[in-house]
């Protein structure tokens, strides 16, 4: 089954200063790659307090605003997208309930995290927040297009 990469959904996937500092980018990576979804953009970067509030924007009225802007920005942050059939809802699967208390087993949080405010990992909530998450942290030029090998076995 021939699948074009321009119908490909993506998603952006965001390993926070916290998965970071703690060494689990190989291992939250190989989850998504395991899954069969393809990576087509990624980079290191330590956000600006601004940008995380830019980033957080729809949480702005929440009391945990502020200290959620200073953690995401409080040192690097493994920036990411990936692409694949559903990524965006199975992505969000992979991660489990924003609480790792009540995320699964089996997800990241709920293998890898303890509290919600040390979560480990964000992923776009929805088609169009994957879209403008995407464009607020990549450029076009970022986003890399291609056949992966894996890709005709996996559709
Ligand atoms: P994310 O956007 O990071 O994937 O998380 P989410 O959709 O599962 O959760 P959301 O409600 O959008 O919250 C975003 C992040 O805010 C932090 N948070 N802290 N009660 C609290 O202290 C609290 N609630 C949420 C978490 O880091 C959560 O991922």
């Amino acid at each position: 089954q021939e699948v074009h990469a321009a119908e490909m959904e993506r998603t952006f996937i965001a390993i926070k200063p916290d998965g970071v500092q703690r060494g689990l980018i190989a291992e939250i990576i190989s989850r998504f790659e395991r899954k069969g979804f393809k990576l087509v953009a990624i980079k290191l970067i330590k956000p600006s307090k601004e940008f995380a509030q830019k980033h957080y924007h729809d949480l702005k009225e929440r009391p945990f605003f502020n200290g959620l802007c200073d953690f995401l920005s409080s040192g690097p942050v493994l920036a990411m997208v990936w692409e694949g059939e559903g990524v965006v809802t199975y992505g969000r699967k992979l991660i489990g309930a924003t609480d790792p208390q009540k995320s699964e087993p089996g997800t990241i949080r709920g293998d890898l995290a303890v509290v919600v405010g040390r979560n480990i990992i964000h992923g776009s909530d929805g088609p169009e927040t994957a879209k403008d998450e995407v464009n607020l942290w990549f450029k076009p030029e970022e986003l890399v297009s291609y056949t992966s090998n894996a890709e005709k076995w996996i559709y």
